[in-house]
């Protein structure tokens, strides 16, 4: 699938649509997602333009793949979720209900979650 300019994480990249920054660097922002399905529920989006976690795979350059990471991490401590535990999931495709097609990481946390993913 060719990445889509006009999808809403594009338009808060560039500014175009508020959004509550909780941090931001040069590979990602963050910020919470506007249907929290958890006490704790942000979303971490890195700023090149990849549609899905495959095409992050493929294209991302070694930096920009270590930053994300090391972004979704410190954003968890930063939360104040890191001893307490929090899930992180990227949804891949039409299966996961992915929503928006721009690759992004959910970090949910806040609560005990349940032990089944579906
Ligand atoms: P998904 O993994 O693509 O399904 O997740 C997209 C998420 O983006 C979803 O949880 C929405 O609630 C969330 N979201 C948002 O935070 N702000 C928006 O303007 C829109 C969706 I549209």
């Amino acid at each position: 699938m060719a990445y889509d300019d006009g999808n809403i994480f594009a338009k808060i990249l560039r500014g175009e649509i508020p959004c509550q920054k909780l941090y931001e660097d040069e590979f990602v922002l963050a910020f919470p997602d506007i249907r929290p399905q958890a006490p704790i529920h942000v979303l971490v989006v890195p700023k090149g333009k990849y549609v899905s976690i495959a095409d992050f795979g493929a294209k991302a350059s070694p930096e920009e793949i270590t930053g994300f990471w090391r972004a979704v991490s410190h954003v968890a401590r930063q939360l104040g979720v890191e001893e307490s535990g929090y899930r992180l999931i990227c949804n891949a495709g039409p299966d996961s209900h992915q929503e928006v097609p721009h690759f992004h990481a959910h970090i949910l946390g806040g609560r005990a979650l349940g032990h089944l993913l579906a």
